[in-house]
């Protein structure tokens, strides 16, 4: 197991490479270039800027998180072939620095979704939350007015300069069914894996945040079946999975423990996080600890040690504790205590 932590880069993130430095056990940064838009590629010269940023301080980069998939892909538009050319090329500058790992999502339009970033515990700390309702009940088209009129919105990834895309988005995956996704993935698949085999990277698909369908989206990677078959699309050990247990723990109805066991082999990535769910559907993001979740997060540790896991590990969105600033969900403090969590449950297992 290779203990891992998310860095934003520099300038972009409240954490630093030397207050990373000193939680114990870290030894790889998973990073990206954040501004890049899907469907580029990234230019070999920031890829290096990165590195030389991180060198110094002895870590790898061997996990980037996330080349992101231009909606064209997912759509399965003619337009595909000129972005998945570009995402071959990016791969391999990306091998030529060491990388390893590429996680990266098939969700349409929008990526994670929580209705607040940050509601309170009752003990000073706040926390990411999903209001299962409030997603519910909306009409997409409806918060699209609302918030072009307005100019106020609700909810993360609904920022009005993101409108006018919003709505053509919208339309378009209008007539794309559940099967046309797995389509479209398959062929995208099709097209990277041989150059990941060539370039020793593997590509680790991030599952589905919340694990259903919102806002009429179709969303695919939400179950232990829907993974099995992505991971038969093409049968290859370069397609695995970044098998994040905060996601699928969304819904309760996931086995992350039998996912693990089953899946283990074509884990290259481990997201290892809790949350706690209601009976109402809605869930909130706790410590990473076991007691105070939902998720069995002992029993997935033992799951990954049973298994011989020798992949790339990291905590997730931690709790915003101690009056810290930061981005939603990556501060230091939680996910550093996430950190010592996990690796007290690895180095018991291991006596
Ligand atoms: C949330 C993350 C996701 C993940 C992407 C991968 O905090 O786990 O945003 O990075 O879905 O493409």
């Amino acid at each position: 197991m290779k203990m891992a932590f998310r860095w934003y880069g520099e300038g972009n993130d409240s954490v630093t490479l030397h207050q990373i430095k000193q939680i114990p056990g870290v030894k790889t940064i998973v990073w990206a270039l954040h501004n890049m838009l899907a469907g580029e590629e990234w230019p070999m010269e920031k890829i290096l800027e990165v590195k030389r940023q991180v060198d110094p301080y002895g870590f790898n980069i061997d996990v980037v998180e996330s080349v992101n998939v231009h909606e064209d892909i997912k759509l399965g538009l003619p337009s595909r072939d000129k972005y998945i050319e570009n995402y071959k090329r990016t791969i391999e500058k990306l091998a030529k620095v060491g990388v390893k790992v590429i996680c990266y999502n098939f969700m349409p339009v929008f990526d994670w979704i929580r209705t607040d970033l940050f509601k309170e515990h009752g003990d000073g700390s706040t926390s990411l939350f999903y209001e299962k309702s409030k997603v519910d009940d909306i009409d997409p088209m409806e918060l699209v007015n609302r918030i072009a009129n307005n100019r106020d919105y609700t909810m993360p990834g609904w920022e009005p300069e993101r409108l006018e895309n919003l709505t053509k988005l919208f339309d378009a995956y209008r007539d794309v069914s559940v099967e046309d996704l797995f389509n479209n993935l398959q062929y995208f698949l099709e097209a990277i894996i041989p150059v990941c085999e060539e370039n020793d990277i593997k590509m680790a698909i991030h599952p589905d945040d919340p694990p259903w369908p919102i806002f009429g989206l179709p969303r695919i990677i939400t179950n232990q079946e829907n993974i099995r078959r992505v991971l038969k699309l093409v049968n290859s050990p370069y397609n695995g999975i970044t098998l994040c247990s905060g996601a699928l723990g969304a819904n309760p109805n996931n086995d992350i423990v039998d996912m693990v066991r089953e899946f283990a082999d074509r884990i290259p990535f481990a997201h290892v996080r809790n949350v706690k769910v209601y009976e109402n559907g809605d869930f909130i993001e706790t410590s990473h600890r076991s007691q105070d979740g939902t998720v069995d997060m002992v029993g997935i540790m033992k799951a990954y040690h049973e298994s011989g896991f020798n992949g790339y590990i990291r905590p997730d969105h931690g709790r915003h504790i101690w009056d810290e600033k930061c981005r939603p969900g990556y501060g230091l403090y939680d996910r550093a205590l996430g950190i010592m969590y996990l690796l007290g449950i690895w180095d018991s297992l291991e006596q």
